[in-house]
């Protein structure tokens, strides 16, 4: 628990990664509450962002409103995240706490799994390289078996087996080429309580470690 109304320098970034179907936004909205329950200021950014004109395009092409090349949906992914980055910088300098549901790490690796040739995980994450990198990544990991107990698909692009079991490997070998930033796995097929026991502990950790006096740092290549 953190002392009310002790003067801070610069909130924390915190993002919550993990496949569909992992509880991301049910956490994401539990951390909120939680910190700001504490007396601090947070603010809650989900990516994509649908609400912007780069955002309404990435709306259009999950749905299957529209087709685009790999390449170009990847990089206006990229670009959704950048728009908001100076915003983000902003707020944590102002002492604001910023939780992201989903960050630049799916944004990799959903695009890796598509298996184009042309279409990398290396070229995938240059985009995502100088925007701000995060104080804590927490990673939902969910097995196949309890992602299936938790219902069907939607109907968007991607949400099916064969991408979904891409993706959950990607993360992998995305995590391990990761230098700086704290990535930590949280086994996501417990109860809500469960989990949201560790990712309190785990962010309450994360804020008493930054150094308030410090700047963000910037995600960097592998
Ligand atoms: P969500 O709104 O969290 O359900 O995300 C929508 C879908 O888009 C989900 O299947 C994951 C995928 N996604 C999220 N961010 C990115 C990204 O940056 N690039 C790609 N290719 N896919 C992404």
């Amino acid at each position: 628990m953190f002392a009310k109304g002790t003067r801070r320098g610069r909130g924390a970034l915190i993002v919550v990664e993990g496949l569909d179907r992992a509880g991301k936004s049910s956490q994401c909205e539990y951390l909120r509450n939680f910190l700001e329950e504490s007396g601090l200021s947070v603010k809650y950014i989900r990516f994509p962002d649908r609400t912007t004109s780069i955002g309404r395009l990435i709306d259009g092409y999950l749905r299957g409103q529209s087709q685009l090349d790999d390449h170009s949906i990847h990089l206006l992914f990229s670009a959704n995240r950048w728009e908001l980055a100076k915003s983000i910088e902003a707020d944590i300098a102002n002492g604001i706490n910023v939780i992201i549901d989903r960050y630049s790490y799916s944004g990799a690796v959903y695009s890796a799994a598509k298996a184009n040739p042309s279409l990398s995980l290396e070229w995938a994450w240059t985009p995502e390289i100088g925007l701000p990198q995060p104080d804590l990544c927490l990673f939902l990991s969910i097995s196949p078996e309890e992602a299936a107990k938790r219902g069907g698909f939607g109907g968007e692009r991607y949400e099916n087996e064969t991408m979904q079991s891409r993706v959950r490997d990607l993360f992998k070998t995305l995590f391990d080429l990761q230098r700086g930033s704290d990535i930590r796995t949280v086994d996501a097929g417990r109860s809500l309580e469960e989990v949201s026991q560790d990712v309190s502990n785990i962010v309450t950790e994360c804020i008493a470690r930054v150094d308030p006096a410090s700047s963000l740092g910037k995600l960097t290549s592998f």
